[in-house]
Formats: C-alpha cells, sequence, structure tokens
C-alpha cells in the first residue's frame, strides 16, 4: 500500500490522483495535517497525519500495511524563510522520521521531493549541472540539501531505496500552491481568467526553471517505477523542463486575453529567486531512467487555459 504525506498540497494533490489510478483505491492513503482536506480525495482512504509524530506514522504504516512512502509534507521557500526554525524542524525531522521508519519497517521503495532551492548564488546560473557547488542561502534549500544527504546516508548505510527529484518551480492549476517562490506562474492564471490585473511578485527578467505538473507527476512516476540498479543518483535527480521569466509568461498569455495587464512589485521572495539557477542540466535523469519532458510552455498554457476554465465551471455553478 502506499502512503502520501502532504496529499493535500499542490503536488500531493495531482500525485495522489495519479497514484490513485495507477495502483488502485484501495492501495493509496492519502494524509495531511488538515482535517478538511479529506473532501479532497472522494476515492481512496484518507487519513488526518501530523508527520512531526513519529509514533503515529509508525502505527499508521504497519495498521495500513504500508509499503511506500512518498513523503510530501514540507513548509516550502516563501513561508520557509518567515519561520526558518520551524521549516528547519517540520522538513527535517519528518524527513528522518520516514527514513528511519523506511528502515525499521523495511518499506520497499520511498520518494522525497527536493528542488532547484539547493544550488546556491555561486552555483553556475545557465544549465547548472548534477554535481555543480551547492551553497544555497536559504532555510528551505538547506533542508533541502541536508535532506538529500541524508536519503544518500540512509541508502548507503541501510540499503533503503529513497529516491528523490529536485523539482523546479512547479505549475499546476488543480491545487492552489502554498508558500512557494515560483507561485505567480501558477497566480498569473487565475488572474488572467478572473480577467483581474496580475501584480507579480518577481521581477519581470527573472528566469527560472518551470516544469508544467503533468510533467512533474510522470518523472516521479518513471523514477518510482525504474529498476533500482539503474539508479545511479541517491542524493536527487537534477529535473528540467523549460526556463522562463515572468516576462516571457505574460506575453506568452497575453493573445489570449488583450485586455490582461500585469506589473511588477517584487519583494522579498525576489532574493529567493535571485540566487537559484537559471535552467538546469539534467542529463543523468535522461541517462539513468529516460527522462523526457512533454511540456513547453506554449503546450503548458494552451492545456491550462483549456482545462482551467472546465474546472472553474465545475466549482462555481453558474448562478440561476
Ligand atoms: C518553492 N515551488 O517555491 C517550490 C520550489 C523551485 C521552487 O521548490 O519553494
Amino acid at each position: 500500500k502506499v502512503l502520501v504525506t502532504g496529499a493535500a498540497g499542490q503536488l500531493g494533490t495531482e500525485l495522489t490522483q495519479r497514484l490513485t489510478e495507477l495502483y488502485g483505491p484501495e492501495c493509496v492513503v492519502a494524509s495531511d495535517i488538515q482535517p478538511e482536506a479529506q473532501a479532497k480525495f472522494p476515492h481512496c482512504r484518507f487519513v488526518v497525519l501530523d508527520v512531526m509524530d513519529a509514533e503515529a506514522l509508525r502505527s499508521l504504516i504497519k495498521k495500513e500495511q504500508v509499503t511506500q512512502v512518498y513523503h510530501l509534507a514540507a513548509v516550502l521557500s516563501a513561508r520557509a524563510e518567515a519561520h526558518p526554525q520551524a521549516a528547519w524542524h517540520l522538513n527535517m525531522d519528518s524527513l528522518l522520521h520516514v527514513l528511519e521508519l523506511a528502515r525499521e519497517c523495511k518499506l520497499d521503495k520511498v520518494f522525497w521531493p527536493s528542488s532547484i532551492a539547493v544550488f546556491g548564488p555561486n552555483s553556475p546560473k545557465a544549465q547548472t549541472p548534477q554535481g555543480a557547488s551547492k551553497e544555497p542561502v536559504t532555510a528551505y534549500g538547506i533542508a533541502k540539501l541536508a535532506g538529500e544527504r541524508w536519503c544518500a546516508y540512509y541508502h548507503q548505510q541501510y540499503g533503503v531505496d529513497v529516491r528523490s527529484l529536485r523539482f523546479p518551480g512547479l505549475i499546476g492549476y488543480k491545487a492552489l500552491p502554498g508558500g512557494g517562490t515560483t507561485d505567480y506562474a501558477v497566480a498569473i492564471f487565475h488572474a488572467a481568467l478572473a480577467a483581474k490585473d496580475f501584480h507579480c511578485f518577481l521581477a519581470k527578467d527573472t528566469r527560472l526553471p518551470m516544469m508544467y505538473m503533468p510533467d512533474a507527476i510522470k518523472a516521479t512516476c518513471m523514477l518510482m517505477q525504474a529498476p533500482k540498479e539503474s539508479i545511479r543518483v541517491r542524493s536527487s535527480y537534477n529535473l528540467a523542463a523549460m526556463s522562463f521569466t515572468p516576462e516571457e509568461l505574460y506575453r506568452a498569455i497575453l493573445p489570449y486575453f488583450p485586455e490582461f495587464r500585469i506589473t511588477y512589485q517584487p519583494d522579498y521572495r525576489q532574493a529567493i529567486a535571485a540566487g537559484w539557477p537559471r535552467s538546469i542540466d539534467d542529463r543523468e535523469a535522461r541517462r539513468d531512467w529516460k527522462w523526457c519532458p512533454d511540456y513547453d510552455m506554449p503546450a503548458m498554457i494552451r492545456n491550462i487555459l483549456q482545462e482551467l476554465p472546465k474546472l472553474h465551471a465545475a466549482t462555481n455553478p453558474k448562478k440561476r
């Protein structure tokens, strides 16, 4: 059975749906700290779980006979800068609980998301390679880098089959993101559809590696289904699809919404983004488990603008 922690998050919502399709509803247990998240998971079991409670995690794994854990519960970059110590404890202690239980209960596999945030201001900015220097200057990046080292340690020392991806900014419209620095690229679509001016919290030329959510889900499933012998990176794989700036995204959306206006008001998240790569070299993922993205920016925009209005209509039925 597969347990997903942080299942109500931006990645968790879509990954849980996909895992339910893959393994069947009786084989997936979605968990989140928020009880109201239950409503998001009509098709699989849902349990309220605080990932900081190792005992609760242990008894859930034993009771539900869990064999795989997708540990997504975390504090994202922007929110982590506001509460660095709390973010460190939640991101690190919960991962260590999962890794320790994977060892103790001999779980088959563990998935844990890392991020481009492990790179810092003095990492090469363009086509950042897998092994580039990593001196993250954000609480979130520090926790992700330490987490990668613990994943490699538990694989090396105990043979835990933990696998990880350094996600770029993920753009998904099915769940609102929570506290990320790349979330402007999600909010912009909601503003365009609502015919509202968009106030972007990053400068117009801030180029960042990005990925459409279906590609992130595909990469996770490809990585987790690859034979263990093919996994040669046990810290976390670089992963790439596209890179763009807020202005490029705005200009690509404009033809669909000619009246759509954007203003740029960089805030504290600009300093976080400024320390991150502009683009990523993911040759190891392509070599080891045949990674290849499906969506570039135009294809992503077409798909979102085709699907998001249906979601809006479904969740806001027209007033009679
Ligand atoms: C964040 N969306 O902004 C996440 C991601 C690369 C960005 O790690 O924190």
